[in-house]
C-alpha cells in the first residue's frame, strides 16, 4: 500500500470509510491521523513478525533495556522516515489535500520520561534496531507521561498529561503474555522433599503485568523490534471487602510517571512501580530463554540485562530469586550468572538522585527480595572486611544497607559486571571520586560510553533542509554512517556553501518565530542571535547564570544609551519537577524578566526574552535546528553528559559551555576556535567542595554587575514580585551559592561578549557552524550503541532473513 502514490491513496481513503463510517469530506485530522497510523502499524506487522521469529529460533545473544523511563515523543514521523514511505504518504495526501506536517501533529508525544535519562532509552532503541541489533526495550505503560506545563502569570502549572486519551495506533495489547506480581505478605521456609530449604511466598497481594507491545523501526532494515509496556491491573483476586481499595493501588502503580516520594506512600509506590517493572519483565525475558531449552547456567550466554540507572537494579535479587527458588541453583552460582548477565549505567553523581530506599518501606512490601539484598550485603561486607579489616568507615560507607536504608546503587555497583558512565568526565569522576572505592575493588567493571543521539530524528527527521543541503553536499552515506558529516569539513570555506547554510538556519528561524508569534504573541527580530536553552530546570544547569547576564545586558542598556549589542533572543523551555520550589521560582523570574525587557521599548530591538511553555520532544524538534547558540552552562562537574548540547551542534549550532559532561568531548572535536568555553573547571570546583575557599559575598560586594542585578531580585525592580524571588536571592548570598553562579558570572559575560563579536563575522561564524556539524557524527547514539553491544553486552546484529 505504499508502493505508490495511487495505491496509497486509494488504500487511505477505503480505510478512512471502513473504520471512521464518515465521508472523506467528514473526516476529521484526528480520523485522518488514526487511520493514517493503523496503516502504517498494520505494514510494519510483516516485518515485526519476521523479526520476532528470527529471535526465537536464533542462537543469537539478546540484550534486554529496562529503564523506568522511555521519552519517544511522536513515533508516526520517524516510521515513515525509517521504512522510507515519506514521498509516497506526503505526496498522496497533498493529493487529497492534506499535509503530512499538520496530520503528524495530531499524535500526542509519548512523554514517558522526564529527560535526558528516558530520551537516551528512546534514542537507544532507534539505533539497536537500526543496526540490526536484538534489542528488547522494557518498561512501563503509564497512563499520564510527564505532565503538561502552562504558564499561568509566569508561573508553571502542571496539568496531567493524556497521550491514551483518543486511544493509541502504535501499540498491541497482549493479555495472553500478563504476568502476576506479588507485593506484601510473608515468606515461609520449608523443607522440601529432597531435604533442601526452600522459601516461598505466602499471603501476597498479586497485580497483573499486562504487556503492550510497542514496534521499533530501524532505519532501511526489515528488523522491528519490541519495546514493550507494562499496564498494571487488578489480578484475578477473590472479592474481598476492600476490593476497591485494592483496584485502586493497583492501578495507581501503572497511573503516573515518577509519583512524588516526598512522603512514605509515594515512595512505597515508586519502589512498585520498580519491582513491577524487574518483576514482569524477568519473566518474559526468561520464559523466553526456557524455550530455546538450555541449561540455565548458559543465561549469559544467551541473555543480556541492562538496566538504565538504578532504578531496575531490583533486577539483581529478582534474578536471584529466580535462580534459587525456581532453578534451585547453589547461591554462589546464582550469583555468578547474575553478575555475569547483568550490567549497569550510571547518570548522575548528584547525591540528591541517588536512590535509597527505607527498610522499614522494603522489608514488608517485598519480603523474599529483601531476604535476598540482605544475604548479598552480608556476603559482600564479608568479604570487605577480610579485605580491609578493621576499616570499620569504609565498610559501613560501602555497605548496601545501612542507616536502615537501602543503598541501590552500591546493590548495582556490587551486582553487575560492568558499570559505566555517560561521558568521559563524568566516567573519571565516577572512578577517582564519587564511586572510588568501589573502583579499587572492581577496576575492571568500570567503563565509559558517551551519550549519543539518533541522528534520524534530531537532524534528518527535523531538519529537512540541512539534511537536503548535506546530501547534495557529500552524498547520502553518512545517513548510515555519520562519521561520513567530517567530509562537510571540506566545505567550510565554500562561499556558496556557506551561504546556502545560512539561507537554511534563516528558514528555521522563520518558522520558529512563527511558532513563538503563535504561542507568546512575541514579535522576534529573524536578524537577531537565537540563544538556546533548552532542558529541565534544575539549580545546576544554572539558567539562572543565562538570566543574570540577561538582566546585565538591560541594566548596562539603560545606563549608557551608547552600549547597544548585536540584538539577542534569549529562548527557555524548561519544566520544573511539581515539588522543586527553587526551580518554579526560576520559571517566574524568566517570565518576569521577559515582561520587563520585551516592552521596554527603548532596548527591545535589542533584547528579547521568551519563555516557550511545555517543553517536549516535539517543540524541541523545532527549537535546534533553529538555534545559533547553545547555552550548556552547568556547574563543571555536575551534568553527567547532556544530550542537548549534541543536538544543538549537530544542527549547527555554537556552544557557550563550561568544561562539563560530553561538552568537553565536543570541545576536542571541534577545536577551541568553534566553541566558547567559560568558568570553573571541574577540578576547581570539586576543590572548593572539598576545601572550602569560595565566599560568595565578596563577588557580590566586588562586582558593580552582580551587586546591581542580585538587588533587583528583592528591591521591587520587578512591579508585584515582593518577596517572591527572596530564595533565589538566599540561595545565593545566604547560602553561599552552592552552584558557583556569581563566581562564573564575569567569565560569562566576557565570553557571551566574544559570541557577539564572532557573530559580527558571518562567514566566520558560519564556518564555524559547518566545523560543529561536520563533527557531530561521533554522537550519533549508533556509535555509543555499537560501543555497548562490543564491550558490554556482547551482541551481534541478527541479520538473517533479515536482508538490507
Ligand atoms: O545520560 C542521560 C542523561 C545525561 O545526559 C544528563 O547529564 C544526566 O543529568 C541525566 N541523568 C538523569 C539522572 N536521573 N536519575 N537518576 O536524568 O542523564
Amino acid at each position: 500500500m505504499f508502493d505508490n502514490k495511487e495505491q496509497f491513496k486509494k488504500a487511505f481513503l477505503s480505510k478512512l470509510e471502513m473504520s471512521v463510517g464518515k465521508s472523506f469530506e467528514e473526516t476529521s485530522p484526528q480520523d485522518q491521523y488514526h487511520v493514517l497510523g493503523n496503516m502504517i502499524r498494520e505494514y510494519i506487522s510483516t516485518n515485526w513478525i519476521k523479526t520476532n521469529q528470527v529471535y526465537h529460533s536464533t542462537e543469537a545473544k539478546q540484550v534486554y533495556y529496562l529503564s523506568i523511563e522511555f521519552l519517544l515523543g511522536r513515533i508516526m514521523g520517524s516510521n515513515i522516515l525509517n521504512l522510507g514511505i515519506g514521498d509516497v504518504v506526503e505526496e498522496g495526501l497533498r493529493d487529497l489535500g492534506i499535509s503530512l506536517d499538520d496530520l503528524e501533529s495530531n499524535e500526542p508525544d509519548s512523554a514517558l520520561g522526564n529527560g535526558g535519562l528516558g530520551r537516551l532509552a528512546a534514542c537507544f532503541m532507534d539505533s539497536l534496531a537500526s543496526l540490526d541489533l536484538p534489542g528488547h526495550g522494557c518498561g512501563i505503560r503509564y497512563k499520564h507521561g510527564l505532565f503538561e506545563q502552562k504558564i499561568v502569570n509566569g508561573v508553571q502549572v502542571e496539568y496531567p498529561e493524556l497521550w491514551l486519551q483518543n486511544g493509541q495506533v502504535w501499540e498491541v495489547r497482549k493479555s495472553d503474555l500478563s504476568v502476576e506480581v506479588p507485593f506484601w505478605g510473608k515468606v515461609e521456609s520449608f523443607e522440601d522433599e529432597q531435604g533442601r530449604l526452600r522459601f516461598r511466598h505466602r499471603d501476597a497481594e498479586p497485580i497483573m503485568a499486562v504487556p503492550y507491545d510497542i514496534p521499533v523501526v530501524g532505519y532501511q532494515t526489515e528488523t522491528v523490534n519490541t519495546l514493550r509496556l507494562w499496564n498494571a491491573e487488578p489480578a484475578n483476586v477473590p472479592f474481598h471487602d476492600d476490593i476497591m481499595r485494592y483496584k485502586r493501588e493497583t492501578e495507581m502503580v501503572s497511573e503516573f510517571l515518577y509519583p512524588d516520594d516526598a512522603e512514605d506512600s509515594g515512595k512505597i509506590l515508586r519502589l512498585k512501580q520498580q519491582y513491577f517493572l524487574v518483576r514482569a519483565s524477568l519473566n518474559s525475558i526468561l520464559n523466553s530463554f526456557r524455550k530455546k531449552q538450555k541449561d540455565i547456567r548458559e543465561l549469559p550466554n544467551y541473555v543480556s540485562i541492562h538496566i538504565n540507572d538504578t532504578h531496575p537494579v531490583l533486577a539483581i535479587p529478582e534474578l536471584m530469586r529466580i535462580l534459587l527458588d525456581e532453578e534451585m541453583l547453589p547461591w554462589e552460582e546464582a550469583w555468578d550468572i547474575t553478575v555475569q548477565t547483568i550490567s549497569y549505567t550510571n547518570h548522575t553523581t548528584l547525591s540528591e538522585a541517588l536512590e535509597k530506599w527505607p527498610v522499614r518501606l522494603f522489608q514488608p512490601l517485598l519480603p523474599r527480595i529483601y531476604m535476598i539484598v540482605e544475604e548479598i550485603n552480608e556476603r559482600f561486607c564479608k568479604e570487605l572486611w577480610e579485605r580491609y579489616p578493621g576499616q570499620w568507615q569504609r565498610i559501613e560507607d560501602m555497605a548496601i544497607i545501612a542507616h536502615d536504608q537501602v543503598k541501590m546503587a552500591h546493590l548495582a555497583l556490587v551486582g553487575t559486571h560492568s558499570t559505566n558512565g555517560v561521558a568521559y568526565l563524568h566516567t573519571e569522576i565516577l572512578k577517582k571520586r564519587e564511586m572510588n572505592n568501589f573502583y579499587e575493588i572492581f577496576p575492571e567493571r568500570f567503563n565509559n560510553k558517551t551519550n549519543g543521539i539518533t541522528h534520524r530524528r534530531w537532524l534528518m527527521k527535523s531538519n529537512p533542509a540541512l539534511t537536503g543541503l548535506i546530501t547534495e553536499s557529500i552524498g547520502d552515506k553518512w545517513k548510515v554512517e555519520p562519521p561520513l558529516l567530517k567530509e562537510l569539513e571540506h566545505y567550510k570555506d565554500d562561499a556558496a556553501f556557506l551561504e546556502q547554510l545560512e539561507k537554511v538556519k534563516h528558514e528555521n528561524k522563520v518558522k520558529l518565530a512563527e511558532r513563538i508569534f503563535q504561542q507568546n504573541q512575541i514579535k522576534v527580530n529573524l536578524d537577531s542571535i537565537f540563544d538556546v536553552q533548552v532542558k529541565r530546570l534544575h539549580a545546576y544547569k544554572r539558567q539562572l547564570l543565562n538570566v543574570l547576564h540577561i538582566m546585565y545586558l538591560y541594566n548596562r542598556m539603560k545606563e549608557d544609551p551608547s552600549f547597544r549589542p548585536h540584538p539577542r533572543t534569549f529562548i527557555f523551555g524548561a519544566k520544573a519537577s511539581p515539588g522543586y520550589y527553587y526551580a518554579k521560582k526560576i520559571i517566574k523570574l524568566i517570565n518576569t524578566v521577559a515582561e520587563k525587557v520585551n516592552n521596554d521599548k527603548t532596548t527591545n530591538d535589542y533584547l528579547k526574552v521568551v519563555f516557550l511553555e511545555n517543553y517536549r520532544v516535539s517543540l524541541a524538534e523545532e527549537i535546534f535546528p533553529a538555534a545559533e547558540v547553545s547555552e550548556q552552562i552547568s556547574t563543571a562537574s555536575k551534568e553527567a553528559s547532556g544530550t542537548g548540547n549534541m543536538k544543538f551542534m549537530m544542527n549547527g549550532a555554537l556552544t557557550i559551555g563550561t568544561m562539563d559532561g560530553a561538552n568537553v568531548e565536543i570541545f576536542e572535536r571541534v577545536g577551541k576556535d568553534n566553541i566558547f568555553i567559560f568558568g570553573m573547571t571541574s577540578e576547581e570546583v570539586m576543590n572548593y567542595q572539598a576545601n572550602g575557599g569560595y565566599h560568595s559575598s565578596e563577588y557580590y560586594m566586588l562586582d558593580r554587575r552582580i551587586h546591581e542585578a542580585v538587588n533587583q531580585l528583592v528591591n521591587g525592580f520587578f512591579p508585584n514580585t515582593n518577596g517572591m524571588f527572596d530564595v533565589i536571592y538566599d540561595s545565593l548570598l545566604i547560602e553561599n551559592d552552592q552552584y558557583f553562579v556569581l563566581r562564573d558570572f564575569d567569565s560569562y559575560v566576557k565570553t557571551q561578549e566574544k559570541v557577539s563579536n564572532a557573530y559580527q563575522d558571518k562567514k566566520g561564524w558560519n564556518k564555524s557552524s559547518v566545523v560543529n556539524i561536520a563533527n557531530s557524527g561521533f554522537f550519533s547514539s549508533d556509535r555509543t550503541i555499537t560501543e555497548y553491544a562490543n564491550d558490554i553486552w556482547h551482541v551481534k546484529p541478527v541479520n538473517s532473513p533479515i536482508i538490507k
